[in-house]
Formats: C-alpha cells, structure tokens, sequence
C-alpha cells in the first residue's frame, strides 16, 4: 500500500522552515552590465520561476514577499534586474513574486503611486506579508543583502558608487527598500502626489519618522549595490515642488496615502519571470 508520506503529497505538508541564514549564500558577487541581454535566454535558466513567483523547493519560506518595480521605458534594465535577482532571491530562499507597475502614457513619471499601486496589486494577487520596492536599475552586489522584512522598515540600497559607496545622508529611503504590510500601513502607505524625480522618498522616510519607527539597513559592504547608469529621464524631470512637500508630510500623511490611492489598470501581462501590470495612474 503507498502511503501519502511514501507518495510524497505528506512530505510537502511538513516542509520545515527556512533556516535564518540560507546554506546557499555566497556573498559578494559580480554584476556586469555590458553584454546585451535576452529574456528567452534568461527564461531558459529560471525554470522554476512561474508568472514571476517562486517557491523555495527546499524549505517553508517564514515570508511571502512581493517585490514591486516602478517602470517605463526601461527594457534593458529589466532584464538586467531578472538576470541577477530571480537567481540571488533563490539563494535567498524566498517566496517571492515580482511586480513590474509601468505607468501608462507620457505624462510626468510618479515613483511613490507606482509603488502603491504595487501593493494593492500585489495584495489582490495573493497573501503576501512583506513588500519590497525597488528601482529597475539598482542591483545588489552581496547576496547577503536579504530581500526581507525586518523589526523596522529596511533600506537595502545603502552604498552606491555615486555617493562613494556610503550613505549621502542618514535619513535616505529611496532605491531599495522593505516594509511589513504592518510598516506599510501604519504611514498609510506612500504619497500619490509626488510628480517628477525626488522627494517622495524623504517623504516616505518622514512618514517612517513620525510614526515612531526607525530605518534598518545592512552594513556598507553587504548593502553595497550597482546602480545602471543612464541619461536623466525625459519624462521624469526634477519635481520643483519637492522641497516645500516634504515640509508637510506630517499635516498630509493621513489623508494622502493607500487610503486614497485611485487608479484604473489598463493591461497585465503575465511573464514566466513577472507580472507587468501597466496602470492609468493620471496626471499632475
Ligand atoms: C535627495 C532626494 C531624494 C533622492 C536622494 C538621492 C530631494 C528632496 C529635496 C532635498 N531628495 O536629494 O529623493 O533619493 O537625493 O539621489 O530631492
């Protein structure tokens, strides 16, 4: 007689958990952003990946995690991002999912509504109970920079080339970060408002402020990280008002966040490697 252990539909069921520390870490790595890339070449060596979620085959992931990119016009980058990520978030042995939000038309570009919108996305898809926001072109450089939720919010893009491999200031937020669906709401999210590049970021840090929490973030040499250089965007010029906004995070965070977040999603797309969702997010 087989026995449903012997069959092993049971020895699913009792999976263990992921250990702290993943066995299959090997710490600073290589990236490399010349060769052009091609995605059916990328697909071919992800076999486990299925519409842009993963599942640790060897052990019971503690988090679901759901990683959310903003996007437009940024193609190359993309497959740069799904070359190096989907490998290091398996060696991190995570359950993950990967959200592309691109913002539909020409307008001014909105980083902090993409990632809301993310969220909610995301949400609707499945359980997820942590949620990573990055830009499409910053690439850790240390496996060990865990794409994780943490007591406090995590900032994991920490050491970048351009502000020689430290931190610009202490408050930063912006690249790379991690928050509990917990951490998330109790800012009420992000802010929609913030049209064109800059601040929305050091706004989502004030929010993280005044609610009492503090940022987390890996050492400067795990935290290390390759940013894709590029020209400035046409379509995502600096916003002028962004020095006065983020004066007044505290009298807008209620009322300006997850719990007025409006949009219409005009197309999805289901990639073996991510989910594209492409929004109607309006306009300044
Ligand atoms: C800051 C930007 C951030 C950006 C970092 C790093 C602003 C607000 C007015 C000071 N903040 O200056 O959005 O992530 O630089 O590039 O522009």
């Amino acid at each position: 007689e087989v026995t449903e252990e012997a069959n092993g539909v049971e020895a699913f069921k009792t999976l263990e958990k992921c250990p702290e520390t993943s066995p299959l870490l090997v710490g600073p790595l290589r990236v490399e952003v010349s060769d052009p890339m091609y995605l059916e070449q990328i697909r071919q060596e992800l076999l486990l990946v299925d519409r842009g979620h993963y599942k640790p085959p060897q052990c019971l992931s503690v988090q679901k995690v759901a990683v959310i990119i903003p996007y437009r016009h940024r193609e190359q980058h993309l497959k740069y991002w799904l070359y190096y990520l989907h490998p290091i978030l398996q060696r991190q042995q995570l359950e993950y999912g990967v959200y592309v939000i691109e913002q539909d038309g020409e307008d001014t570009f909105n980083r902090a509504k993409l990632l809301n919108v993310g969220y909610a996305e995301a949400l609707n898809d499945y359980n997820y109970d942590c949620f990573v926001f990055s830009d499409v072109d910053i690439i850790p450089m240390d496996d060990r920079n865990t794409y994780r939720c943490h007591d406090q919010p995590r900032h994991l893009a920490v050491a970048l080339e351009k502000f020689g491999f430290r931190l610009p200031y202490n408050q930063i937020f912006g690249g790379i970060s991690a928050m509990s669906k917990d951490q998330y709401l109790k800012i009420n999210g992000f802010p929609n408002n913030y049209w064109g590049w800059g601040g929305e970021d050091d706004d989502i840090s004030n929010r993280l402020s005044i609610r009492g929490m503090s940022i987390s973030r890996p050492n400067v040499l795990i935290g290390k990280c390759k940013m894709i250089h590029h020209e400035r965007d046409k379509l995502n010029p600096p916003n002028p008002q962004r020095f006065e906004k983020i004066a007044h995070t505290r009298e807008t965070m209620d009322t300006d966040g997850i719990n007025s977040l409006t949009y219409n999603v005009v197309k999805v797309e289901k990639d073996q490697l991510f989910t594209k969702i492409t929004v109607d997010i309006g306009k300044p």
